[in-house]
């Protein structure tokens, strides 16, 4: 009987995400697990600290002008928000247990709240400034709609994929409170991209930098992003796409740190 368990734990999760889309379950740092947001239960039962902000649904937002498309909705701290602690330079992961898109760009956000994480606490999200600090489109042809995304390979649809996503936070950040921003756009559906957002509460240490983005570096979300923009109002399975390899990720370029 006990050898069943982990089957009937696959068959519940398998059913669960069926007709669901997906979301940024948990954090790593090295070894150290952080526990994410569940959208699935009430924000009054998530007690113990959480570092991820809150998020009501695994559905996506379906446009680049939404409201909520800085920290997704209702995208506020916690009831008992936390911090991850890690020294600039040092590797976040991201896991996401199922995730079920092949194609589109990933993207990771910084915006600075303050010298202290708990100076995020009371940062409004579509109002802060953030830069880009990661980002990955197509890996390798032959074209959009048939090609290897960095998405595709991240993609953990039965378990096949490796559905973390590990990204180094800048040597050169200043030390102090951030607010870091997961996105993942999928383009599968002609001319309706879908956008996944998560945020949660860093506190960068020993910090080497002066600086973070600033200037030209810096953008808003919404604001950041056209919905017009023709790496977002896209058909890949177009005939005139056949053999089109290229594909400029939205939001301009990633800060040099
Ligand atoms: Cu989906």
């Amino acid at each position: 009987m006990a050898s069943l368990l982990p089957l009937l734990a696959a068959l519940a999760a398998l059913l669960r995400s069926a007709h669901a889309h997906g979301g940024l379950n948990n954090y790593t740092v090295g070894e150290t697990w952080y526990p994410g947001f569940d959208p699935n239960l009430p924000a009054s039962l998530q007690l113990h600290p959480i570092p991820q902000r809150q998020y009501n649904t695994i559905s996506p937002l379906f446009s680049a002008t939404d409201p909520a498309l800085s920290c997704n909705t209702p995208g506020t701290p916690a009831p008992s928000q936390s911090h991850i602690t890690l020294p600039a330079g040092a590797n976040l992961t991201a896991i996401y247990y199922h995730w079920i898109h092949p194609v589109g760009p990933m993207t990771v956000w910084l915006s600075r709240c303050g010298d202290s994480p708990h100076d995020c606490m009371t940062i409004d999200t579509a109002a802060a400034s953030w830069f880009k600090i990661w980002e990955a489109g197509l890996l390798e042809g032959p074209d959009l709609a048939t090609g290897m995304w960095y998405q595709k390979r991240f993609q953990n649809w039965e378990g096949g994929g490796e559905g973390r996503w590990e990204v180094r936070v800048p040597r050169g950040l200043r030390s102090g409170g951030y607010i870091v921003r997961h996105e993942v756009m999928s383009v599968h559906v002609e001319n309706r991209a879908q956008f996944y957002v998560s945020c949660g509460h860093l506190e960068v240490v020993r910090g080497e930098g002066e600086g973070e983005g600033e200037g030209e570096w810096m953008v808003r979300f919404p604001g950041a992003y056209r919905q017009d923009d023709p790496s977002i109002d896209i058909n890949i399975y177009a005939e005139e796409m056949v053999g089109v390899t290229d594909y400029i990720i939205p939001g301009g370029p990633v800060w040099p740190g």
